[in-house]
């Protein structure tokens, strides 16, 4: 069989031979149920019965992997798609350096292996359980379907860590893959594994925020793992990254909008000053100041996924083989790091300030302040939207020191500047940096659903461009009645 094309004989489409692996076949098809009792009851609630005008992977060429048709979500091909092995791969990181890569797991790294991977597959379903009640509030059949578009791959990706839990992982992958279910976002007794993912989603603009900067972490993990030395998961990661790209877009595209229709609102009625926030709100569109709280929430929560600035986990990982850096290939050193030296900005004495540490600890620091440059591009997009339309104002990006629970500044308050701030101040202007319950009932109140072709909330510009080319009046969701 060609790799690059995906076998839909059996169950599961796949492109990994199931069809031979009996095993692992027979795995995958028992927990399968479970999955879709999973999807039917913590996926999107509503709409199992409509028609949804989605993407499906029928290839892993980049040139053309996907094709789109109308589909009921429980009737996706959830599949198992691996990127093409690299002939003659070598391990290209850590101790293993220039070693050929495994296509078995190692044992002296197998529970550090099996770890990264429960995280990973941990987030996928809980991003979906986090979506699951904005269906009803879509403000157009475009943003509907790119919804479900969003959490069917995320469902995919979920499928794609249990594969390797099942076939590498013996007993305790099939475990793994089954409290992978058994958790869920938010709940008291059995949560998902990472902050972030514990946090609620409450409407549409929290959404967009969620695919920009909580998605980007995902490229980001998803990066250093697709430079692993176990082979099976550099090529599952690779080509999650194909998909990952629209979820990003989804979200830049929908902050862009969002931003867009505000500020020709604003223009519209003559309003010069962003900052009177009654004066836009009654425009019935989301005011600058209110967004850039939500994106100081969505960054900051995000930051926290890169884990501690200064990590021996991290160490470990690289040391291993396991978890490279960003474009580790790509980068100019012994990628070993064994005397290098990395800035990390800490507290020191009540400061905070750049410290040098061991290159190998600071990984988790150098991977985020990577991240932060992505999301800084997104951003400057944005800023350049709002320039054009003529309205002064500008979004920004937080402080890394400000409203974290994770690393070297969990322990004390800043503001949105990076200024150092006692409790009390915290508890009185938290409400200037972060929506407050009065900044989520306004967004409540317009997140009113609009299910007609072709027509958008009042709130968001409608996109330049449909889905797969189509026009603007295309019908991406056929709602069951
Ligand atoms: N929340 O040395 P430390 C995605 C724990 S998103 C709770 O600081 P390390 C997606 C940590 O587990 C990408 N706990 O950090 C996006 C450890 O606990 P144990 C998901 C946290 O290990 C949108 C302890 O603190 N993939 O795909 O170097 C939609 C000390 O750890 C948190 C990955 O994350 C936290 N935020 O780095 C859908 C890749 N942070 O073991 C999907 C795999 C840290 O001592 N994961 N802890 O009990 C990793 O590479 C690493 O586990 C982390 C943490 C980067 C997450
Ligand atoms: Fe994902
Ligand atoms: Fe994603």
């Amino acid at each position: 069989m060609n790799i690059m094309n995906v076998d839909y004989t059996t169950r599961i489409p796949n492109n990994v031979g199931l069809a031979e692996d009996a095993r692992v076949l027979k795995a995958l098809e028992t927990w399968h149920p479970g999955y879709l009792n999973w999807w039917k009851n913590m996926g999107p609630v509503g709409f199992q019965e409509s028609l949804v005008y989605l993407r499906t992977a029928v290839s892993v060429d980049p040139k053309g992997w996907a094709k789109f048709d109308y589909v009921k979500m429980p009737e996706y091909r959830w599949g198992i798609l691996l990127a093409p092995a690299e002939q003659d791969r070598k391990i290209p990181f850590g101790e293993h350096y220039g070693e050929p890569v495994w296509q078995e797991v190692p044992g002296e790294h197998r529970a550090m292996l099996r770890r990264l991977i429960v995280i990973q597959g941990d987030t996928e379903p809980a991003s979906v359980e986090q979506q699951r009640h904005l269906g009803k509030t879509a403000p157009s059949l475009y943003d509907l379907r790119n919804l479900f578009q969003v959490n069917v791959e995320e469902g995919r990706h979920l499928w794609a860590m249990v594969y390797l839990l099942q076939k590498y992982f013996g007993r305790d992958g099939r475990e793994e893959a089954d409290e992978l279910l058994r958790r869920t976002s938010g709940s008291a007794d059995k949560p998902r594994m990472l902050g972030a993912f514990n946090e609620a989603t409450p409407d549409w603009l929290s959404f967009f925020m969620f695919t920009f900067f909580t998605d980007r972490d995902g490229k980001m993990q998803l990066e250093s793992l697709a430079q692993s030395g176990f082979d099976p998961l550099s090529r599952t990661c690779r080509f999650m990254l194909t998909e990952e790209a629209h979820h990003m877009f989804v979200g830049e595209t929908g902050i862009g909008r969002t931003v867009q229709r505000t500020c020709e609102a604003m223009i519209a009625a003559g309003i010069n000053d962003p900052t009177n926030v009654a004066k836009v709100r009654a425009l019935g569109v989301i005011d600058l100041p209110t967004i850039q709280k939500k994106l100081n929430l969505h960054y900051t929560l995000s930051l926290d996924l890169f884990g501690s600035e200064v990590s021996t986990n991290a160490a470990n990982a690289f040391n291993a083989g396991v978890k490279g850096r960003f474009q580790e290939t790509r980068i100019q050193d012994d990628h070993r790091l064994e005397k290098d030296i990395y800035p990390v900005l800490k507290l020191v004495n009540g400061v905070i300030k750049l410290v040098d540490e061991p290159a190998l600890t600071a990984l988790n620091m150098r991977l985020r302040d990577d991240y932060t440059r992505d999301c800084e591009k997104g951003v400057e997009r944005w800023n350049k939207l709002i320039e054009k339309t003529g309205v002064n104002f500008r979004l920004a990006l937080p402080h890394v020191a400000f409203h974290r629970q994770i690393g070297e500044f969990r322990d004390i308050q800043a503001s949105a500047n990076g200024e150092l701030l006692d409790e009390a101040t915290w508890q009185k202007r938290r409400d200037e940096w972060l929506p407050s319950k009065d900044d989520g009932d306004f967004i409540a109140s317009l997140m009113q659903p609009v299910a007609e072709a072709g027509k958008f909330a009042g709130w968001i510009s409608p996109p330049k461009l449909g889905i797969d080319n189509k026009p603007g009046d295309f019908e991406y969701v056929k709602i069951a009645a």
